[in-house]
């Protein structure tokens, strides 16, 4: 090749590589239907995810100075009101030495959860990854030293189950995120780590903004942001907290037209079904971040029966742990996690994939779901208070061989106008599971 040509391809190639200007963005914010419902199947069909506060407010743990915090662990720093050089110390004792990747992730996995969603920074501002333009992260304060989302990225991979990010928007220790200049906090420093975070840990299942309610924060920033991500990550779920959409903890969007995916009821479960998209996010105690004293649990029972209610209303259920400051999970969460991953066994086929029907419930203690391909519903029982149970809202095909998933005998059931669907109950002694049961019925919906 001659040297002249060379030249001008060598050129070319360093001009389009280093080119300043950037390229423009697309808009994702006016896609087809078709187009969302295609990007957040995975998403419908996967149902319950992990959700993990983990960050250096597992340090204090609910402590300052001796005295109970009350509240939310992870916002002792506000709470607490501790200035941050009396904060960051907690960055410096972080070294969870006991956090293993692979366990946690098989945690949820056991649990018959399907994607986990780790803080990667919350309000306190500390980075939990290797953070280039922060020194305010797990590898370069703390330490532990190690990019734990990156050991977490790679065991969600191997495992089957897919990652998220929680990100805060709000930051109470970067200089830059008040009022005065805080489009330069988030043109140098929320971007370029949302950039990171998007381009160095494989493919992100959703981003899951959070403290979006401060005064700085538009909705056109948020529309903005939507669009970044999405740029970086076109196929990529994001809550609806990327906006102003919100409304309160009841989660859902004041309009059709706020940015993000999917509402993000709190601590509650919407009272009834949504045409929008929505995820419950719940603690298993009172707090997200660790709390050494916080031993207020919910029972598997409550949990399981939250996970029922929550799917027959169309949702998905975002179960809450909060590691120790030595990287662990706490006993309790395991222990109910294991709960839900054995009856999910059971009953997942009630769960997974379902569809939604016009009236998802019968009275206070059924819920119902239905199969993806339309033939079975799902008769999710709360109670069995009898030998047989009556429902009205389902018409049994003819023929219909209705079970209780778990056991492989036929019940036996009758149907008639006036009376509607009887079918007789199992021994008690032979219930496959506890707290639901569910019984698989091919048929329709009156
Ligand atoms: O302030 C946070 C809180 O700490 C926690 O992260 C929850 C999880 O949904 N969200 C915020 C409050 O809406």
């Amino acid at each position: 090749m001659k040297k002249s040509l060379l030249i001008s391809i060598l050129t070319v190639l360093i001009a389009t590589t280093f080119s300043c200007k950037p390229k423009p963005q697309k808009d994702y914010l006016h896609e087809t239907q078709e187009q969302t419902a295609e990007r957040m199947q995975w998403w419908h069909d996967a149902r319950f995810g992990m959700f993990i506060h983990w960050g250096i407010y597992s340090v204090p743990a609910g402590v300052y100075k001796g005295e109970d915090i009350p509240g939310i662990g992870e916002w002792i720093m506000n709470t607490a009101k501790i200035p941050i050089e009396e904060y960051e110390p907690y960055g410096r004792e972080f070294n969870p030495v006991g956090f293993n990747a692979a366990q946690w992730v098989k945690i949820a996995k056991d649990a018959g959860m399907k994607y986990i969603v780790i803080t990667s920074k919350h309000h306190d501002g500390f980075s939990m990854w290797d953070s280039k333009v922060s020194k305010y992260d797990i590898v370069d304060f703390s330490p532990y030293s190690k990019d734990v989302l990156k050991a977490l990225s790679e065991e969600c991979r191997k495992q089957g189950i897919t990652l998220c990010f929680y990100h805060s928007i709000m930051d109470w220790h970067h200089p830059d995120a008040n009022a005065g200049n805080w489009a330069k906090y988030r043109e140098e420093y929320l971007k370029p780590q949302l950039k990171e975070l998007l381009t160095g840990y494989g493919k992100i299942g959703v981003l899951w903004f959070d403290g979006e309610w401060i005064k700085e924060w538009t909705e056109d920033q948020g529309k903005d942001l939507y669009n970044f991500v999405r740029n970086l990550q076109p196929d990529i779920i994001i809550n609806n907290r990327v906006g102003k959409g919100r409304q309160g903890m009841q989660g859902m969007n004041k309009d059709s037209t706020a940015a993000g995916d999917f509402g993000t009821p709190e601590q509650e479960i919407l009272s009834t079904t949504s045409p929008f998209p929505w995820e419950s996010c719940m603690t298993m105690n009172d707090t997200w971040g660790y709390k050494t004293k916080d031993t207020n649990w919910k029972s598997a029972e409550v949990l399981i029966r939250n996970l029922a209610d929550i799917v027959s209303k169309g949702g998905n259920f975002l179960l809450n742990v909060g590691p120790t400051s030595e990287g662990r999970i706490p006993e309790a969460s395991v222990e109910r996690l294991k709960e839900m991953g054995d009856w999910l066994k059971i009953n997942g086929d009630a769960i997974y994939a379902v569809k939604q029907l016009k009236n998802y419930k019968e009275g206070d203690s059924i819920r119902y779901t239905m199969s993806p391909d339309g033939k079975y519903i799902n008769a999710l029982l709360f109670a069995i208070p009898g030998k047989q149970i009556t429902i009205k809202q389902v018409k049994p095909a003819e023929g219909s061989v209705i079970r209780m998933s778990g056991l492989d005998t036929d019940l036996k059931w009758n149907w008639d106008e006036a009376t509607g669907l009887t079918i007789e109950m199992p021994d008690t002694a032979t219930l496959p599971c506890k707290y639901v049961w569910v019984v698989k019925i091919e048929g329709t919906e009156i």
